[in-house]
C-alpha cells in the first residue's frame, strides 16, 4: 500500500493552510495537485534551455527537442502505445475528442450511420459527437446506465449493430466512479467494424492503462489529472486509422513543403501538431509519469480502491440522509465518491467543508444529462481521491459532515 502521509510531502502545496486549517484536497477528479519533481521540471526548462522545438541548430532547441521527443516516448510507453508516433500532444482530453471528431469521424460518419455512447459521459465526450451527428446525420445513441451506477448491457447486441461507426465512451465516470468493461465493449464494437474512442481522462491518472491491451482506436487523457502541467494531454490513435487521418489544424510545425498553391504533410505524428507547442508542458507530463511509475500504477489503483471503500464505510452513518451513487462492488469502481441529500443543497454542503480546510466539487460536474435527468438531482457533492489522501482526511470529511447535517436540519427544522 502506499504511504500517503509521505506521498503528500512531495506536494508543496498540501501543507498550505487554507483559513487557518489544513488543506484536505479532495477535488481530484478536477484536477490533480503537482509534486515538486514536476514543478521543478517546469522552472528547469524556463530557466535551463527555453527554446522552439524542430527547427532550431542552436544547443538550446537541441535540447528541448529531445526533451520534449523523450518525454512523449516516456508518456506513449506508460499508456502501452506501441511508438510514440501514436500519441499525438494535444491540450487535454476535450481537445484530443474534438480532433478525431473533426478528422476521422468527419471524414468516416454518413448518413444514417449511429455513433454510440452512454448516459454517463462528461459533455467533453458528448456535445462533439451531438455535434458530428447533426452535421453528417447520423444517429447518437446511448448505453443506459442502471439504477446501481454501471452500464446497462442488457440490449448491447442491438445497440452495436452493423450501423455503428463509432463507440466513443468513458473509462471511468467522473460522477459515478463506475469503471467500464471497455475491452470487451472494444470487441464487440470491432466485430461489427465500429471505432472505439476511450475517454481516459479519469482512467490514466488512476488505473493501470494498455492501449494494446485494450485494442482501443483512440484513447484520450489530460495531464493536469495525473500530477501533470494544465494545457498538455495525450490522444493515442492506433496506427492504421493514424495513417489515414487528415490534419484538423493547419500551419507550422506540421507541413513538409508548402508552395503558394499547396502543402504536404508532415511524419506522424506531427502533421497534428500545428504552431509551437505545450513544450514545458510535455516535459512536465513527462516528470509527472515518472513520478506516478516509481508509486506503480497497481499501487495507486489499490490505494484509491482502500480509500474509497473506508470512506463507502464511514459513510454509511449517513446513510439516511444521503442517497450515495455508483456500484458497491469495489473491482467496478474507482476514487469518487457523489452524494445529494434533498433537504441540503451540495453547493452550501462544499461552502461549509470548505470553511473546514476541505476541498470538494458540487455541481453537476459537466455530466448534465447523468446528473440531471438520470439520476433526477440537479447537483450533487463530490469527493475523490488520489494518491496523497488518508484515512484521516476522509474522517474529518465525515465528521464535518455530520456537523453540517446538524446546522441544516435545525435551520431547516427537519424530522
Ligand atoms: N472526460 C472526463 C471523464 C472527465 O472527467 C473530464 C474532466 C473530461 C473528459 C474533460 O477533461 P479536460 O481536461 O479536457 O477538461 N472532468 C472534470 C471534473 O469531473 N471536474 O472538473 C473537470
Amino acid at each position: 500500500m502506499l504511504d500517503a502521509a509521505k506521498i503528500k510531502q512531495d506536494f508543496p502545496i498540501l501543507a498550505k493552510l487554507v483559513y487557518g486549517k489544513p488543506l484536505v484536497y479532495l477535488d481530484n477528479a478536477a484536477t490533480s495537485q503537482k509534486p515538486s519533481s514536476v514543478i521543478q521540471t517546469l522552472v528547469d526548462y524556463y530557466e535551463g534551455y527555453n527554446s522552439n522545438v524542430h527547427r532550431g541548430v542552436h544547443a538550446l532547441s537541441m535540447e528541448s527537442t529531445q526533451r520534449y521527443e523523450e518525454a512523449r516516448e516516456k508518456i506513449a510507453r506508460f499508456i502501452g502505445s506501441p511508438g510514440s508516433e501514436n500519441l499525438i500532444y494535444v491540450r487535454n482530453t476535450t481537445e484530443g475528442i474534438n480532433l478525431v471528431a473533426n478528422t476521422w469521424a468527419r471524414a468516416n460518419v454518413n448518413d444514417g450511420d449511429e455513433i454510440l455512447t452512454t448516459e454517463m459521459e462528461h459533455h467533453s465526450n458528448l456535445v462533439p459527437w451531438q455535434q458530428l451527428a447533426k452535421a453528417r446525420n447520423a444517429t447518437l445513441r446511448f448505453i443506459p446506465v442502471t439504477d446501481e451506477g454501471t452500464l446497462d448491457l442488457s440490449n448491447i447486441d442491438s445497440l452495436i449493430n452493423h450501423r455503428t461507426k463509432l463507440v466513443a465512451m468513458t473509462h471511468m465516470s467522473n460522477v459515478l466512479g463506475t469503471i467500464n468493461p471497455v475491452k470487451d465493449l472494444t470487441a464487440k464494437a470491432h466485430a461489427v467494424g465500429a471505432h472505439v474512442l476511450i475517454d481516459a481522462a479519469q482512467s490514466v491518472p488512476h488505473l493501470p492503462v494498455d492501449v494494446t491491451h485494450l485494442d482501443c482506436d483512440f484513447l484520450a487523457f489530460s495531464s493536469h489529472k495525473m500530477l501533470g502541467p494544465t494545457g498538455i494531454g495525450g490522444l493515442y490513435v492506433k496506427s492504421d486509422t493514424l495513417e489515414q487521418m487528415e490534419p484538423f489544424l493547419t500551419g507550422g510545425e506540421m507541413v513538409q513543403e508548402v508552395t503558394f498553391e499547396g502543402a504536404t504533410w508532415n511524419d506522424l505524428p506531427m502533421r497534428f501538431e500545428a504552431g509551437t507547442p505545450n513544450i514545458a508542458g510535455s516535459i512536465g507530463l513527462g516528470a509527472a509519469v515518472d513520478y506516478l511509475e516509481a508509486l506503480g500504477m497497481e499501487n495507486v489503483h489499490q490505494h484509491e480502491t482502500e480509500i474509497t471503500q473506508y470512506a463507502l464505510q464511514a459513510l454509511k452513518e449517513l446513510a439516511e440522509e444521503f442517497t450515495f451513487y455508483g456500484p458497491t462492488d469495489p473491482a467496478r469502481r474507482g476514487g469518487i465518491v457523489s452524494f445529494s441529500s434533498p433537504h441540503v443543497h451540495p453547493h452550501d454542503l462544499g461552502t461549509i467543508l470548505d470553511q473546514a480546510g476541505i476541498a470538494i466539487r458540487a455541481g453537476h460536474h459537466c455530466a448534465m444529462p447523468l446528473v440531471r435527468d438520470r439520476l433526477g438531482v440537479a447537483a450533487t457533492a463530490r469527493a475523490s481521491f488520489y494518491i496523497y489522501n488518508t484515512t484521516e482526511e476522509v474522517d474529518l470529511l465525515v465528521t464535518t459532515l455530520k456537523d453540517a447535517l446538524r446546522y441544516f436540519s435545525k435551520s431547516l427544522s427537519l424530522p
